[in-house]
């Protein structure tokens, strides 16, 4: 999301009495009588005093895109990350510093225009100090957006036309290494967990179609109250954006988590969205065939089996994308339903 540069309340009082100073000197050099110059010149600095504070703001206001316009992917995804309430109260506070502008601007050039022309100063002056203190009493605020600008500057750029798979599963597991197998990303991956804090993406083109491939943070099997933002930046992408999720299972549990918690997070994000699962079993390189692995495969309907450090049966999941994608496998869970438990 784009927010203009947030100055800081001195930068923007420096620029509005700076500009007002030039203005009142654009009077003071012209040719109109003397004795009406000190009130011309002190209007002149009121009027753009308060016209480029106010420009200030509108300008930022303009700028900034409107939460309550975006897809709801943004607006909750803005949520987790700064808050929309917090946003909204920013933005608010702008608009209440240029509504007071306004009227500021009016009383004074009333004042300093019924004012005597040895008078004039003091009422710009006492117009400045009006000035200053709106614009100090929402630096709060400014700093905020300023805060929210850092943290959207990478917010994810979403083609809501293409096809969406979203990986998900526990951290550690190989979302990020699937990810670079399947589409030129370049996301980090690191034999750590939560090496993933944003959501990456990638895209590919098969057969004239566009898919989008959006790699998470990782889970773990806790309520969603419990959840960090990095997990709930997860949820949101899985929320609004998949067309099909691709859930991970680490077959070796060299990731640290067993497969029993990797079961229950999987019931658990089945039971919570409407959206088709693709259930693939990774790491498969580094386990020989063992019983205890085989009785989880086998509560699942046909996963794959794959290695995506190797790209073995990476293939295997673009097939079956392009069946969800051509409607071949169209209704919800129609194939790959659980063992039912939980
Ligand atoms: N042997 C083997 N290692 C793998 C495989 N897939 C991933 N790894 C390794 O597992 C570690 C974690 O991989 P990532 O792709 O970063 O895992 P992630 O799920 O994205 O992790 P987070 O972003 O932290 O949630 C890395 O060291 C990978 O090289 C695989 O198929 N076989
Ligand atoms: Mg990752």
């Amino acid at each position: 999301m784009f927010i203009p540069t947030v100055p800081t309340p001195e930068e923007i009082l420096d620029k509005s009495f700076s500009r007002a100073k030039k203005a009142a000197n654009k009077v003071r050099t012209s040719t109109i009588p003397r004795y009406k110059k000190s009130k011309q010149t002190e209007e002149a600095r009121i009027k753009t005093a308060c016209q480029v504070t106010k420009d200030t703001f509108n300008n930022l206001l303009d700028k900034t895109p409107q939460v309550e316009n975006m897809h709801m992917f943004y607006q909750d995804y803005i949520d987790v990350m700064v808050g929309v309430d917090e946003l909204k109260k920013s933005l608010g506070a702008l608009n209440w510093a240029v509504g007071i502008m306004n009227k500021l601007e009016n009383e004074y050039v009333f004042k300093v225009r019924r004012s005597r022309p040895e008078n004039a100063a003091n009422v710009r002056k006492a117009a400045f100090g009006r000035i200053s203190s709106v614009v100090r009493q929402i630096k709060d605020e400014l700093d905020f957006l300023d805060f929210t600008k850092g943290k959207l500057r990478n917010m994810p750029t979403i083609d809501f036309e293409a096809f969406t798979l979203v990986i998900a599963g526990f951290p550690n597991v190989g979302k990020s290494t699937l990810l670079r197998q399947i589409t030129p990303a370049e996301p980090k991956v690191a034999d750590y967990p939560f090496t993933t804090h944003g959501i990456q993406i990638g895209h590919f083109e098969k057969r004239w179609k566009k898919y989008q491939i959006i790699d998470t943070p990782g889970l773990l099997d806790r309520p969603i109250m419990d959840m960090n933002n990095i997990e709930l930046r997860a949820m949101v992408a899985l929320e609004h954006l998949a067309d099909v999720i691709l859930y991970i299972f680490d077959a070796s549990e060299t990731s640290g988590y067993p497969l029993e918690s990797q079961m229950r997070l999987y019931n658990e994000i089945r039971h919570v969205f409407d959206t088709q699962i693709i259930c693939v079993f990774n790491k498969m390189d580094l386990v020989e065939n063992n019983k205890y692995l085989d009785e989880y495969i086998s509560m699942l309907d046909n996963p794959l089996m794959i290695s995506a450090s190797n790209g073995s049966g990476v293939d295997l999941i673009i097939k079956e994308l392009e069946e969800y994608n051509g409607g071949k496998k169209g209704n919800k869970n129609e194939k790959r339903v659980g063992n039912g438990e939980s």
